[in-house]
């Protein structure tokens, strides 16, 4: 599955690392796929360690990767989707969505992958969610991000 500019990078072993996915539960087959991506990735990298909390929507991904990122895990990867609507409410869960991961991550200092899908039409994310017929995998794009992050520091 081509990464679209993604660096192709090998996994390497992160056995050592103990790390917690959040993803949100709106669109469910989008979501299937970056989940199982982020699955594929752990079972790759060797992450023996994991657990995954499910949230209702992307707005609620920062309060918990906050509370993860507190309680001992190496890494946190966070996973959802946005997509546009008639109004500016994507405006809006997107922008505290973002803030709030980037926040969690510098403030705690724990890698948090940011696995968040932002798409004007389901096509797009669908096209993005490590699906049989997607063209990328986010949800394994992410978590590789956050472990290597994590090693790095
Ligand atoms: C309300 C809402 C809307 C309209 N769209 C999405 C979406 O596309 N993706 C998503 O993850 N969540 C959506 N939500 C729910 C909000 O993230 C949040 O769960 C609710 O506003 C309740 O706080």
């Amino acid at each position: 599955m081509s990464g679209h500019g993604a660096p192709d990078t090998a996994p390497v072993d992160c056995s050592g690392l103990r790390v917690a996915v959040v993803a949100a539960t709106w669109h469910q087959e989008v979501m299937d796929g970056l989940v199982a991506g982020a699955l594929r990735a752990l079972d790759a990298h060797g992450v023996e360690r994991h657990e995954t909390v499910r949230v209702p929507g992307s707005f609620e991904l920062p309060v918990v990767a906050s509370r993860l990122a507190r309680s001992g895990y190496d890494a946190v990867v966070a996973l959802g989707v946005v997509i546009r609507g008639g109004t500016p409410h994507f405006e809006y869960v997107c922008a505290a969505a973002t803030d709030g991961l980037s926040r969690v991550a510098l403030d705690t200092g724990v890698p948090v992958g940011f696995g968040l899908l932002t798409c004007d039409t389901e096509q797009q994310a669908l096209d993005r969610a490590g699906l049989e017929d997607s063209v990328e995998d986010k949800g394994y794009e992410a978590t590789q991000a956050a472990l290597l992050t994590a090693l790095a520091l």
